[in-house]
């Protein structure tokens, strides 16, 4: 069985994040997403809407996710290869190079982003309308 991770705090979800979920499920036959808790979105100065329950709860119920688990920080994504016996570690492109260090591990991918949608455009777009 072929085992695929991605990370990433996936507020207001949007398909962005369904293309990635979907296209990181392809590369393989299982897929964890590891999800940034609140306390560790504080340290990527990122403030999710959605508490980090409900953005699990939101992925868990995702057909391309078999799995959620949390992300608390920057350094556990080689220890996560292993544990979970990773074959392939999935990122989008905004990312590009800053994992290669897993190759060591594992297969290291890196996906285009899907352009025109992204949490901050929903929460400026919603905020504009409303002002
Ligand atoms: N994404 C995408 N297209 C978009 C928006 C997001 O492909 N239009 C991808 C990102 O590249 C990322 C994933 O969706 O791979 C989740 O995006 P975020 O929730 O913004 O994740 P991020 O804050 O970048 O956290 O340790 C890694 C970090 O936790 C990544």
């Amino acid at each position: 069985m072929k085992k695929v991770i991605t990370y990433g705090t996936f507020d207001l979800l949007h398909t962005g994040h369904i293309n990635i979920l979907r296209r990181a499920k392809d590369l393989g036959d299982y897929l964890i997403v590891a999800v940034s808790t609140d306390e560790f979105n504080i340290q990527k100065h990122k403030e999710a809407y959605h508490s980090f329950a409900e953005r699990k709860q939101i992925l868990e119920a995702i057909k391309y996710v078999d799995e959620v688990i949390g992300e608390d920080n920057w350094d556990q994504k080689v220890k996560d290869v292993k544990k979970y016996n990773i074959d392939t570690f999935v990122m989008g492109n905004d990312w590009e190079g800053e994992f290669d260090f897993l190759k060591e591990y594992c297969e290291v991918v890196y996906l285009p982003r899907t352009s025109g949608v992204s949490t901050t455009k929903i929460k400026v777009e919603l905020k504009q309308k409303n002002d």
